[in-house]
């Protein structure tokens, strides 16, 4: 779409075109016939997998899962070719989408949100980009997805760097050339544990950075042939009832094994099942791998004992084993050939936690001790400012003030969905609701669907404006926190569930952990109560915000 003039003016305005944008602008535009458009920073759709295009990036859900399941027709049409979908596959499937529910005559690319203001005079949205361009909506929706916006840590002497370095996060669209080069990779989450097997085939010599060791299992990928194609074409309506019916929304069910209430064969036998199906899967094994530190220890050994048989080297196995938190307690990376990269020839381990990075200089990382890495190339697989970040980056104002501010002890919501004092907006997929605990696409359909019904309601109700009211959020806000503590999830050091990766960002456990499945059910109550704990207003005006009790809130804050 092109912006002919400065100011536009539509029902609704959707920020973001991944999977969360295109399906609400679907859901608004063709279902409740809204005059709506989406605002996408970059030139093409994608959103997550837009920008994420890093060696060996790859979604760790099954294709069988990852995918929209509101039409059968777009189900029946596609066919993924692996068992997990590499990224220019996910940007190949939403391309599709796009072309064939018709969707970029109402995308406006290349267009970067700069800053949004809820004009209190008209009860509307005042969205304004990078390029002097205003956009007006009643209806503000955020699908800027949960990491989207970069973390590159601030190491001394990056500028003076002579070669050149990478976020994995923001990767050049054209790729990066690493053949005859010594890169440095900084980071061993999922990403940078995507990355290196592949970085390390294509360059001379890579040098792993890593500061905590990680679990990592198998992803065991694999084609797909013609007949599970079939097969899932075939089961759409199983399969999407899985998906709804399982509290991860992956297309697998979770046991309901206790680790302890079998044998010691029996566990490992368990166990040994689960690391040959791979990926995601292992998680699934029993069922209280998150609420019992026993049995994680039992996982958690099991793994690491898997891991060290795959590594040559003694004190290299050492170092990639001596993990600090339980398993699953951060996100899970799944891999393929992460650990056995360390038997090449061409790669090396350092253990940051042994001899921290002291400043990177023109020829490349030196480290405390005085040690130098020379390096052509830096990849910082360094992770996200995940969740709050990338809608605080949009300069929300409110009628009583700004995002920022608002959440500045951490988020405050009501479901993850509506925030109190920030009337008309929506966030997909926010903190406070299941979003990356789950599989993302699941989410983000229930999301979509739940917010559209919504404004569907207000219309047709004649309701101008719509806002968490304060207490709902903060009961909601103290739920997100007290189930996260009943589980080991918060049992981390560095984990950006806990914003724990940046530095002054408030240690918060931002996700909801009750379970997609709970959730939706809650969801689903509020809706047919007529969206109980929201504040819905036919007067014109600004909201009056009490203010929430940030005392109450901090105590559930976690202390580790
Ligand atoms: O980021 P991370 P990620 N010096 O934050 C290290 C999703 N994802 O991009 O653990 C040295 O997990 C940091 O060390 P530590 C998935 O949800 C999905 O890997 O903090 N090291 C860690 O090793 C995932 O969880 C897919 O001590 C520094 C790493 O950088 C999320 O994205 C695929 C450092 C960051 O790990 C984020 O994963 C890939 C410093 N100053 C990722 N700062 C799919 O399949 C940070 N680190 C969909």
């Amino acid at each position: 779409m092109d912006e002919q003039t400065k100011e536009m003016h539509f029902d609704a305005l959707i920020i973001g075109a991944g999977f969360s944008g295109l399906y609400q602008l679907h859901r608004l535009r063709d279902h409740v016939g809204l005059n709506a458009a989406i605002l996408e920073q970059g030139s093409g759709v994608g959103g997550t997998w837009y920008w994420n295009r890093y060696p060996g990036a790859r979604c760790d859900s099954e294709s069988q899962g990852y995918c929209y399941f509101f039409s059968k027709k777009l189900h029946q049409e596609w066919q993924w070719s692996e068992r997990y979908p590499g990224h220019s596959e996910i940007r190949r499937y939403l391309n599709f989408v796009a072309d064939r529910l018709n969707l970029r005559t109402e995308i406006f690319f290349g267009t970067k949100v700069c800053r949004c203001t809820f004009l209190t005079q008209q009860n509307v949205w005042h969205v304004e980009t990078e390029k002097n361009k205003s956009f007006y909506a009643k209806w503000l929706i955020t699908g800027v997805g949960c990491l989207s916006s970069t973390n590159v840590p601030n190491i001394k002497g990056l500028s003076s760097f002579e070669g050149n370095w990478y976020h994995t996060g923001q990767w050049p669209r054209g790729g990066v050339n690493f053949k005859g080069q010594r890169i440095g990779q900084i980071g061993t989450g999922s990403t940078g544990i995507q990355a290196a097997p592949v970085i390390a085939k294509e360059c001379k010599h890579l040098t792993v950075f890593q500061r905590t060791a990680n679990y990592s299992i198998p992803a065991r990928n694999d084609s797909w042939d013609d007949d599970y194609t079939q097969w899932v074409r075939n089961h759409f309506k199983e399969l999407k009832s899985l998906v709804q019916s399982t509290p991860s929304g992956h297309p697998f069910r979770i046991s309901s094994n206790l680790t302890m209430e079998v044998s010691e064969n029996e566990r490992q036998s368990m166990f040994n099942d689960a690391w040959l199906k791979g990926g995601l899967r292992f998680r699934g094994v029993f069922s209280d791998l998150l609420t019992s530190s026993k049995a994680n220890e039992q996982a958690s050994e099991f793994i690491k004992s898997k891991i060290q048989r795959k590594i040559s080297n003694p004190e290299t196995a050492k170092i990639l084993t001596e993990i600090d938190h339980p398993y699953a307690a951060k996100r899970p990376p799944i891999d393929t050939n992460y650990f056995e990269t360390f038997n090449r020839d061409n790669v090396a381990l350092v253990d940051l936690k042994a001899d921290p990075i002291s400043e990177i200089f023109a020829k490349g990382i030196r480290l405390r001790s005085g040690v130098e890495h020379e390096l052509d190339k830096i990849v910082f697989a360094t992770g996200f400012d995940a969740m709050t970040g990338p809608l605080i980056k949009l300069n929300v104002v409110g009628p009583n003030g700004n995002l920022k501010n608002y959440w500045r002890d951490g988020p405050i919501n009501y479901l993850g969905l509506s925030i109190p004092g920030f009337p008309n907006l929506f966030t997909i997929t926010g903190p406070g609701s299941p979003s990356v605990l789950s599989n993302m696409p699941v989410s983000i359909e229930q999301h979509v669907d739940w917010i559209t019904k919504c404004i569907q309601y207000c219309t047709d109700k004649k309701i101008d404006l719509i806002e968490a009211g304060e207490d709902a959020a903060q009961d909601w806000t103290i739920h997100v926190r007290e189930t996260a503590n009943a589980t080991l999830l918060p049992k981390v050091k560095h984990s950006w569930y806990l914003g724990a990766n940046i530095p002054g960002k408030p240690r918060v456990f931002m996700p909801y952990a009750g379970g997609l499945v709970t959730y939706r059910q809650i969801c689903n109550t509020i809706e047919k109560k007529g969206y109980s704990g929201f504040k819905l207003l036919k007067s014109t005006g600004a909201t009056n915000i009490k203010k929430i009790d940030l005392q109450k809130l901090r105590s559930f804050a976690l202390g580790i």
